[in-house]
């Protein structure tokens, strides 16, 4: 919670504007991304029926989605204010319909008598249009206790189920996935217990050998039996007792190496990326913003600038957020910072990013330049109305299938001891959504969408993912002390899209840091499968693309971790497809027992890609194969 800061940063953010250079090799062997169009100069015109308006329903309570937590809203202490608020959307148990796992906070009191469940998972049992989910935490095995925090879903085993990290105070959970929607803690055997304050998590594979890797950040050291005296030891914020976290002293954090037999190994120092001056850390997010086919690494700080870690492919990292100028906000200022999304919101092929801040800070919408990152919230409209609220969980999503990213943001306030003061933000704020106008500027929908129709929340994570497989974006937001809320999204146009659901055999199994390119008449879009992300959350790891107008995907490119490159083309959109490595697209019938069609693609190629292929036309990630001395190693299981 960023508040009071200094404008000591300010020197940092000229340097920030200046391109990225530093005498890195990642600038010369930048792949050339052959954009088919590019934001610059689009009218935002004549992809989708124009202006299509958003429409969205909280229907957790009539879908079962009602389990209380135990929870306060009250909260006093650090641990309070800053505890909670992950989100899932997986599959548990692999029958196509997404299931819901919510990361509950907990109580001094009761964490002090042994903590609450940190877990409560939803199953969707029912089947379309009748939406139902059961709580089966019970029988689920998840009955670790603690304080939760957050979550990153992962198979890290490979063995095509989907595991949970949970993080928390106290100590982290590995839930190990055996089938059936039945989990066993192995944190233990695994070696990733953390400890301390964790904070957000996410999966992958940044050495590229076929495991996926986790990355924990941490918070500030605090101690749940030895807190202090508010009378005595609290500053207070306007005159309200409450502790700010921002003498606190922080934490590491921890990036664990998979070995490939269930154990991992703490390589943070060696990597380069435990943060050895204990800035407070926040949200994480994987994402490979220059293409090289390496993944980098965003960390939000609180009360600080954040990190981004260019991966050196060598098993290190490098920290370049001030060379990127994305260490700080658009006034070089540090910030209180959240959370974090990668999208390319304006389609010129690179990933941009979005990180959300407390209160009286502005999010910022970094564009993507190539060299570095330019802050264009202001100009995008963006910048204004998020200013005011505290801002958690957020993430790019095409809700309207135009083929343009667009923005939700769930927001809130720290305590509802707050509340007693005047002009001050509310416990429970409106949650904010941007529709992407296509030009670099976004349109403020939050009043027009019914995301604030019904009671306000404090929100905290959010999760998209399809829901209801209608190929329309849906959204799970956390609710401090409360069920979330479960937003069908139930806009209607006559959009196209498509999910794919990519599945990785020499890869890791969850084809985490699979890039997938996407062409249709109109447009060129990209995404990645990411695990882990926004606030404490994790989306489906479908890939969703709107397509606007057109009812056909001239070609679908699949770049793998492992190298190979797969392309298919001439592919029919409003389905969901199953990509698995090396073999042909299939598609999936979204209904009980995913019946499956082989999909008849006029051409379907798959190339096992060797340094011989790096000058191969086409498809602007080709670098990934030139990589000489540093190619990815074989999956060991
Ligand atoms: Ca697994
Ligand atoms: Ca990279
Ligand atoms: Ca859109
Ligand atoms: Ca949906």
């Amino acid at each position: 919670m960023g508040r009071e800061h200094t404008g000591v940063l300010i020197v940092f953010a000229i340097l920030g504007c200046s391109p990225y250079r530093a005498g890195l090799t990642v600038q010369d062997s930048r792949p050339t991304v052959q954009s088919v169009d590019t934001a610059r100069g689009q009218t935002g015109k004549a992809d989708s029926a124009p202006n299509t308006h958003m429409v969205f329903r909280d229907i957790a309570s009539e879908v079962g989605v009602t389990s209380m937590p135990n929870s306060r809203t009250d909260r006093r202490y650090v641990l309070e204010t800053t505890g909670g608020g992950g989100i899932a959307l997986f599959d548990c148990d692999n029958d196509g319909k997404l299931d819901i796992a919510v990361v509950n906070d907990s109580t001094i009191e009761q964490y002090r008598n042994g903590g609450d469940l940190m877990v409560t998972l939803y199953r969707q049992d029912g089947n379309a249009p009748a939406i139902h989910f059961t709580d089966i935490t019970k029988a689920s095995g998840l009955t670790t206790r603690g304080w939760g925090m957050a979550i990153a879903v992962g198979d890290y085993d490979n063995d095509g189920l989907p595991d949970l990290y949970v993080t928390g105070y106290g100590h982290n959970v590995l839930y190990h996935n055996l089938g059936k929607c039945k989990f066993e803690d192995v944190t233990t055997k695994a070696g990733v217990q953390a400890g301390g304050f964790s904070t957000g998590a996410a999966w992958a594979d940044y050495d590229r050998d076929g495991n996926l890797d986790l990355f924990v950040a941490r918070y500030v050291k605090t101690d749940v039996n030895h807190l202090p005296d508010p009378a005595r030891d609290f500053r207070g914020y306007r005159g309200v007792l409450f502790e700010l976290p921002d003498r606190m002293e922080g934490e590491t954090d921890i990036l664990f190496r998979n070995r490939g037999d269930g154990t991992f190994e703490d390589v943070s120092k060696k990597a380069g990326v435990n943060n050895p001056g204990k800035r407070h850390g926040m949200g994480v997010v994987w994402g490979d913003y220059d293409g090289d086919g390496w993944p980098d690494l965003y960390v939000t700080n609180d009360y600080g600038p954040t990190f981004m870690y260019h991966n050196r492919q060598n098993g290190t990292f490098e920290e370049v957020g001030f060379p990127m100028g994305t260490a700080v906000g658009p006034d070089g200022r540090g910030y209180g910072n959240m959370a974090a999304d990668f999208g390319d919101f304006d389609r010129d092929g690179k990933l941009d990013l979005f990180v959300t801040r407390a209160d009286d800070q502005p999010a910022s919408l970094y564009r993507n330049e190539g060299d570095y990152f330019t802050d264009i919230a202001r100009e995008a409209g963006i910048a204004g109305p998020t200013k005011v609220p505290v801002k958690w969980g957020t993430g790019f999503g095409d809700f309207d299938n135009d083929g343009w990213l667009d923005i939700l943001v769930a927001n809130g306030n720290f305590s509802s001891l707050l509340d007693t003061l005047p002009k001050e933000y509310r416990f429970a704020e409106p949650i904010q959504l941007f529709r992407n106008r296509g030009n670099l500027t976004f349109e403020n929908v939050s009043d027009t969408a019914g995301l604030n129709t019904g009671r306000l929340y404090s929100r905290r994570g959010t999760a998209f993912g399809d829901i209801n497989n209608d190929g329309k974006l849906d959204a799970v937001v956390f609710n401090a002390d409360a069920p979330p809320s479960v937003f069908l999204n139930e806009t209607t146009n006559s959009n196209h899209w498509v999910l794919f659901r990519l599945i990785g055999t020499k890869s890791n199994r969850g084809a985490i840091g699979a890039r997938v390119r996407v062409t249709t008449s109109k447009m060129t879009q990209i995404d990645e499968v990411r695990a882990g992300g926004s606030y404490n959350s994790t989306n489906d790891t479908r890939l969703h693309f709107g397509l606007g107008s057109d009812a056909t995907i001239n070609k679908i490119e699949v770049l793998w971790p492992s190298g190979l490159r797969q392309e298919f083309r001439e592919i029919q959109a409003d389905a969901i497809y199953e990509i698995k490595e090396g073999e042909p697209i299939r598609k999936t019938t979204p209904v009980s027992g995913m019946k499956e069609n082989w999909a008849s693609p006029e051409r379907v190629e798959a190339q096992r890609c060797g340094r011989d292929q790096a000058s191969q036309p086409s498809f602007g990630l080709g670098s990934i194969f030139s990589v000489s001395g540093n190619a990815p190693r074989k999956r060991s299981n």
